[in-house]
């Protein structure tokens, strides 16, 4: 029987364990450039079997919060690449969350002012954060058809820095609401043509961008991350029927070679099973997909060994716990308390509550 502790083989990637750092936004990247402070936080976390960086926008469109880090430019890819040596030197693996938000985002985080873009002119109801704090995000342009190879050769050029930067792979951030699940939910796609209506032409862009990533960097350096069932309060209502949606989407991409799929089970950052979702047949998803099967949202240590020994999953991805727990991975192994989550630093600051929790052996830090 595996257990969370065995070494695994992920696509080109040979994983130490199954432990998994899930991507994990925290603003700390002044202008969209990563700092010597993030490489520490990185390396701190190099225990992990793999880390996902927190998703980085591929373009200066794709950006929907403040002081979060791109990956589409030279400065990007030179400072992000101490940030992949340091977890390198430490044993580690680490790959990049490509990243467009489409309609989260505020006209005054994108260049010359411009609307965010998406699958619909429709505007999201949410917030997001910007210079002057958190803010209804602005009403969206929906792309035209003959913008979307520009788009695509976005995500290929950012997949290329990745390359460049030292990256192990990429994730393809296929969820949360952004842009590219902005095109596969019927709830939110109210398009008309090649990338608008039946679910095969909403599955369209991310099968381009998954192809045209893959012939840049590898496709078995690359994932794909989905979440059928996150709606954010309400904001994003589900696809009328998310089962068949991601039946469609893996049955897709199943084909190509890909590293790993990462599937958020249940609201992201909340229940597993939420009120009014339907319940998903996750094995069967699973079993049409042949790379490696990663889950995430709200696993504890005994639910992951549970979920990697019956065979649910072949990585676990942890959030909340990674961020306080730097050694997370010997921390699960001996069963040692956990360090609590200190909310308030989550997005933006310096090294308070984000590189200032202790591993065992120490005491706090300060
Ligand atoms: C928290 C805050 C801002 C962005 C996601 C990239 O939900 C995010 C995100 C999370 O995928």
């Amino acid at each position: 029987m595996p257990t969370l502790f065995d070494p695994v083989r992920v696509g080109a990637l040979q994983l130490a364990n199954r432990v998994v750092m899930a991507p994990l936004t925290r603003n700390r990247a002044p202008g969209g450039v990563p700092t010597a402070l993030m490489a520490d936080y990185y390396r701190q976390r190099a225990t992990a079997g793999l880390i996902i960086t927190e998703a980085s926008q591929i373009s200066g469109m794709a950006q929907g919060y403040l002081d979060t880090p791109g990956i589409y430019t030279q400065a990007h890819i030179d400072a992000w690449r101490p940030i992949t040596d340091s977890v390198h030197a430490a044993g580690g693996n680490i790959v990049i969350q490509l990243w467009h938000v489409g309609r989260i985002s505020h006209t005054s985080l994108l260049p010359d002012g411009a609307d965010p873009v998406s699958s619909t002119a429709r505007a999201a109801n949410t917030k997001t954060f910007t210079r002057d704090g958190f803010v209804p995000v602005s009403t969206p342009r929906a792309l035209r058809d003959d913008e979307i190879p520009t788009l695509v050769a976005d995500y290929a050029h950012a997949a290329r820095c990745a390359a460049n930067a030292g990256f192990d792979g990429v994730e393809i951030h296929a969820a949360n609401t952004y842009l590219i699940e902005q095109f596969l939910r019927d709830s939110i796609n109210d398009r008309v043509g090649a990338y608008g209506g039946p679910v095969e032409n909403r599955v369209r862009l991310l099968v381009e961008v998954v192809q045209a990533v893959g012939r840049e960097v590898g496709f078995e350096r690359v994932g794909v991350r989905l979440s059928p069932l996150t709606t954010f309060g309400g904001s994003a209502p589900l696809d009328s029927n998310p089962q068949a949606l991601m039946h469609h989407v893996i049955s897709r991409i199943a084909p190509m070679g890909l590293a790993y799929v990462h599937m958020i089970e249940g609201e992201t950052g909340g229940a597993r099973q939420p009120e009014g979702a339907p319940a998903m047949d996750w094995q069967g998803l699973r079993r049409a997909f042949p790379g490696a099967w990663m889950v995430n949202n709200g696993i504890d240590g005994e639910r992951a060994q549970a979920a990697i020994a019956s065979g649910h999953a072949d990585l676990v991805a942890f959030g909340r716990s990674f961020i306080s727990n730097p050694d997370l991975v010997r921390r699960l192994r001996e069963h040692a308390p956990l360090n609590a989550l200190r909310a308030d630093f989550l997005y933006g600051g310096g090294a308070e509550g984000y590189t200032d929790y202790p591993m065992l052996d120490e005491r706090v830090a300060g």
